[in-house]
């Protein structure tokens, strides 16, 4: 933070960066596996920094964790058990604990400070935690993976990016580790990414996933806040016929409304894997 702005320097993306204007402190300190930062911020509101990287504000956090919730959500055709690794502020819980199919979800956060910290200054997120089809797990996703074997619909993957305690979770064995976490029919998705600053990291993480997965694909969406306004998600199915294009849970206007979505419905799902040409190759890997 400098003259009152918080900047995101980070070497993943080189030469440029993001600031947001600081209103105040709430809250800094280093956890054991990174260092944990809260601002209230001018126009973006409450907004959480893990090792210097934004992981959430208050003003689009929604377009994040409704997405990569309700894309895998959706694509199932029937997500009774859930799981989540990460998602340490709380909005993946609160956004898959609203889909009607769901009765059960695991959440595994590596670091208890957190969901303590997003507990006090990120309650409109955190409230995700007192959800009563959640069990919450404090331990590295990575160990729970290979301890946990058929189990699960949908795993979802709402990670830190490849640096700190996140790096694992893009690695080939993680990906194997998740297909044998699955039920028959299973679908992953996990954070992957920008286009526009790492095209590299997504073509890896997308091989990586290959390997061991028959349907892989990759969809996108705005979030401002984060590097270069873009992020996307590695969606990947067991079952080799599935079209994860098509939700097979549809969700239009009045039930948008009635789940509180203010992002995805039916048609974004669709659109949000139509990708630009230079983006298009990134599947081919
Ligand atoms: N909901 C959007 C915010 C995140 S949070 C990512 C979470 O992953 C953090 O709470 C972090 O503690 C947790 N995490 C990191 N590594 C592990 C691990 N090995 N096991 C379990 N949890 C882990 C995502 C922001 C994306 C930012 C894009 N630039």
């Amino acid at each position: 933070i400098k003259d009152g702005w918080f900047s995101e320097k980070n070497d993943l993306w080189p030469g440029q960066f993001f600031s947001l204007e600081v209103e105040s402190i709430l809250h800094h300190e280093k956890s054991k596996y990174q260092d944990i930062l809260v601002l209230e911020t001018k126009n973006h509101g409450t907004t959480l920094i893990l090792d210097g990287i934004i992981q959430c504000t208050q003003s689009d956090e929604f377009a994040y964790q409704e997405m990569i919730s309700f894309l895998p959500l959706c694509a199932h055709h029937d997500p009774k058990s859930v799981l989540i690794v990460g998602g340490g502020d709380g909005g993946v819980a609160r956004e898959v604990s609203k889909h009607p199919l769901v009765k059960e979800i695991i959440q595994v956060e590596i670091d208890e400070k957190v969901i303590e910290v997003s507990k006090k200054y990120l309650p409109f997120m955190a409230k995700g935690f007192s959800s009563p089809k959640l069990k919450l797990n404090i331990c590295d996703g990575f160990e729970y993976m290979r301890q946990h074997k058929s189990q699960f619909d949908v795993i979802i993957t709402d990670s830190s990016d490849p640096i700190g305690p996140a790096v694992n979770l893009f690695t080939e064995t993680y990906f194997k580790l998740l297909k044998d976490a699955l039920k028959p029919d299973g679908i992953i998705c996990s954070q992957g990414g920008t286009l526009w600053s790492q095209l590299e990291h997504v073509q890896d993480t997308i091989s990586n996933c290959k390997k061991h997965f028959d349907v892989v694909d990759y969809a996108i969406n705005s979030v401002p806040t984060y590097p270069t306004g873009q992020i996307g998600y590695v969606i990947a199915s067991l079952n080799p016929n599935a079209n994860l294009r098509l939700p097979k849970f549809l969700i239009q206007d009045k039930q948008a409304e009635e789940l509180d979505l203010r992002f995805y419905n039916s048609d974004v799902h669709s659109a949000a894997f139509v990708l630009p040409n230079f983006a298009k190759k990134v599947l081919s890997w």
